[in-house]
């Protein structure tokens, strides 16, 4: 059996007190984080320089007891290795030229993916030698719809010009969906064979989608995804976490093909645990306001989190990434609360 407690949880079995990682781990809300950004060129070439994305994962866990380490890298590695321009704003986030503005959509071929990403499956191969052996190492991406959405629009906030446009370029948006699951799944693949030990696909858009929509932009290339992975020989476990997915979490997790579901700041968790298929492990879902609130208000919403999914296989999470106004001592705070003996 493996000693890896999230690796147990993955498969179904009960851990007390359950595994522990946060969502966005690495960055912004750590000062060591910021010296290290200084030392590279731009974002891109932060992911792509295998020691300082080494050393970006390290940061979080030489200061907290955390069961899981994630590769420094984005999601949006995948459309830079599909050929769209990518850079990112300090203080506003990525962009892209958007496909929105051009008439035939152009991006190149799922298979160089991975020969461009090169340097981020070196990353993962020197965490692999690195990390100790009870921490399980996450790889990542992007869930198919929420990579498009930054290419068809070339920025996050309001999604409409993007549900608008898989209504009215029906074709061109269904062939980058699936040009974009191909290429996830290549990306994924390569992340395991160089030693990850479970992946994680971020659906952060899975919010204000009509059902029918919901069936072609998420669940259809999700589990293309899933099932292109599978047909590549990889057995790994994938936490499926379709953000603000609402009453649709129950389709997600018994039609895309994952094999854990991450649940959201206000999915309540019996609520996800009756949706999902029986003894599929949850991660979720503490408010990250929480951690910065501290004190009493995360004493509390951090026990409510723990009785509620505690029914079952769980591994403790927040319900949406950390903020860059996080006080560090507040995350040291929290997993000793996770981790106090006979309380949880
Ligand atoms: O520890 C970690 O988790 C670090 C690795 C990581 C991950 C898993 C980063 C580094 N980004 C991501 C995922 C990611 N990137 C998501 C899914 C998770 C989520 O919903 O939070 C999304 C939507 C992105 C896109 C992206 N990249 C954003 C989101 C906000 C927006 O405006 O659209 C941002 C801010 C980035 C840049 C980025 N990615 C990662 C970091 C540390 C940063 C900040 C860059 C900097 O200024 O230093």
């Amino acid at each position: 059996m493996t000693d890896k407690a999230m690796m147990r949880v993955l498969g179904g079995g009960r851990v007390d007190p359950p595994p522990v990682w946060i969502m966005r781990q690495a960055g912004r809300y750590l000062p060591e984080y910021w010296e290290l950004r200084g030392r590279a060129k731009d974002f891109l070439d932060f992911c792509y320089t295998p020691a300082l994305a080494v050393e970006a994962v390290m940061q979080p866990l030489r200061r907290f007891d955390l069961d899981a380490a994630i590769l420094f890298s984005d999601i949006l590695v995948i459309p830079d290795a599909l050929g769209r321009k990518v850079w990112f704003v300090q203080g506003e986030g990525p962009r892209l030229e958007p496909l929105l503005d051009e008439a035939a959509w152009s991006f190149g071929d799922p298979e160089g993916v991975t020969g461009h990403l090169a340097p981020v499956y070196e990353t993962v191969e020197r965490l692999r030698a690195t990390l100790p052996q009870k921490t399980t190492l996450i790889g990542f991406a992007g869930g198919p719809w929420t990579v498009a959405t930054y290419m068809i629009q070339g920025r996050g906030g309001d999604k409409d010009r993007c549900r608008r446009a898989a209504y009215e370029r029906p074709a061109d948006v269904d062939a980058l969906l699936a040009v974009v699951a191909e290429a996830t799944a290549r990306h994924l693949a390569a992340q395991v064979a160089a030693g990850a030990d479970c992946l994680q696909i971020f659906e952060s858009w899975s919010e204000s989608l009509p059902e029918p929509l919901f069936e072609r932009v998420i669940l259809k290339p999700t589990a293309a995804v899933m099932a292109r992975l599978r047909a590549l020989g990889v057995t790994a476990p994938v936490i499926g976490f379709p953000r603000g997915a609402g009453a649709l979490i129950g389709r997600y997790a018994r039609e895309t093909g994952v094999t854990a579901l991450g649940v959201d700041i206000q999915t309540p968790a019996a609520f996800a645990r009756k949706e999902a298929p029986a003894g599929m492990a949850l991660q979720g879902n503490l408010d990250p306001q929480l951690l910065i609130a501290g004190g009493a208000a995360l004493e509390t919403g951090a026990r409510q989190v723990l009785e509620a999914f505690g029914g079952g296989p769980h591994i403790f999470n927040l319900g949406h990434g950390i903020t860059p106004q996080t006080p560090p001592e507040n995350v040291a705070k929290l997993v000793e609360i996770i981790r106090r003996p006979g309380e949880s």
